[in-house]
């Protein structure tokens, strides 16, 4: 029996990634495969908590040490989605391990010592990126009040995301205009995935190696 697949959305503020992570769902169940649906960081966690407390500037930390606590967040996860995909759930992860290097690297940390916790962790089999540019997503009615969403916090991880993403081959790694309407996006991040719905037959990798 195939695995399931493990495909992880990435995206800046205001690229409409929740809504295009929710419709992937709808669509996979509707044509009658499982799927599990992830969100990092996972606040509900004892170390999400903390996560969410510094994101809502309740709490200051340094930056390798909420670094860390992103990482570690997601091995909580680990084994269940290796469980799932075994099962052969598909797994969706709305944001993983890349946002994690992208948004630590944009605040100064090495990029190096940024993907040093997450290695060896599941890797996704492909990542979709949604991407828009500050202009667009000013025009989307600008930002929320956490601590990273600030417009020249996400140029910065706009740049990043735009490194890591020369690292991978185009079947791994898919940027999408997320600057269009949600049904271009849907059709185009739906069009990407679909193959994946039969399952892999490829054992999972593993991350950064
Ligand atoms: P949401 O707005 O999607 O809840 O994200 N972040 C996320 C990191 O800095 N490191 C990570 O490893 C992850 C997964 C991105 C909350 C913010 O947390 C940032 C935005």
């Amino acid at each position: 029996m195939p695995r399931g697949a493990f495909i992880a959305v990435e995206g800046l503020d205001r690229s409409g990634k929740t809504t295009q992570v929710t419709n992937l769902e709808t669509r996979f169940q509707a044509a009658g495969i499982d799927v599990k649906l992830l969100k990092f960081p996972d606040r509900t966690t004892a170390i999400g908590k903390m996560i969410d407390a510094y994101l809502r500037s309740q709490s200051e930390l340094d930056d390798h040490a909420i670094h860390l606590l992103f990482s570690a967040n997601r091995w909580e996860l680990a084994t269940t989605i290796e469980r799932l995909l075994n099962e052969g759930t598909i797994v969706v992860c709305d944001r993983y391990a890349f946002s994690g290097v992208a948004f630590s690297a944009a605040k100064g940390l090495d990029l190096d010592w940024c993907r040093s916790p997450d290695v060896s962790l599941p890797a996704p089999d492909v990542t979709l990126f949604l991407d828009i540019s500050p202009e667009k997503a000013r025009e989307r009615g600008g930002y929320g009040e956490e601590r990273y969403e600030k417009e020249e916090l996400q140029r910065k991880v706009r740049t990043i995301f735009s490194k890591i993403s020369g690292e991978f081959s185009a079947e791994k790694w898919v940027t999408v205009d997320a600057g269009r309407s949600q049904e271009d996006v849907a059709a185009d991040v739906w069009s990407f995935v679909e193959g994946f719905a039969a399952g892999v037959h490829s054992p999972l990798q593993r991350l950064w190696t």
